[in-house]
């Protein structure tokens, strides 16, 4: 590298299969769309029972996205089994497993109750951004508006 390049790290949002993980599908992209959380080996939808801006700021945090867009948005049913039910956050939380909410499974919603949202890709959002200069990784955290 020469002297005077100057690097940029931004975070990676992660769709993978692991527990607890949240992705938006059936939306134009990943910003939007039905949320799904990925428990007990598969992906399922959360009902929108007590789903307010709160619930989906934490949502959208978790996926390394920034503010909430939309709260309420219906991008159609899922089809696997509904996960969660009665999610209620403060809106601090890093992840939606860490709010208050029902137990695995247990729900009173059918599919057309499912959380639909959206979040903006970068305001609000704060991350860590690496310039590489001639000294070496110089992090800063820096937040959109
Ligand atoms: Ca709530
Ligand atoms: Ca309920």
């Amino acid at each position: 590298m020469c002297a005077g390049d100057i690097n940029v790290v931004i975070g990676i949002v992660s769709t993978a299969a692991y527990e607890g993980n949240l992705r938006l599908v059936n939306g134009s992209d990943y910003t939007e769309g039905r949320l799904e959380i990925f428990h007990d080996d598969q992906w399922g939808s959360i009902c929108d029972n007590t789903w307010f801006g709160d619930d989906a700021s934490v949502a959208c945090r978790q996926m390394g996205l920034g503010n909430v867009k939309y709260a309420y948005q219906d991008y159609g049913p899922g089809q696997g089994p509904v996960h969660l039910d009665d999610v209620d956050c403060r809106g601090t939380e890093m992840y939606i497993t860490t709010c208050q909410k029902g137990d695995w499974g247990v729900n009173n919603c059918g599919h057309d109750s499912d959380v639909g949202m959206s979040c903006f890709l970068f305001e609000g959002k704060s991350m860590p951004i690496g310039l590489f200069l001639n000294f070496g990784w110089n992090l800063k955290t820096v937040t959109f508006v």
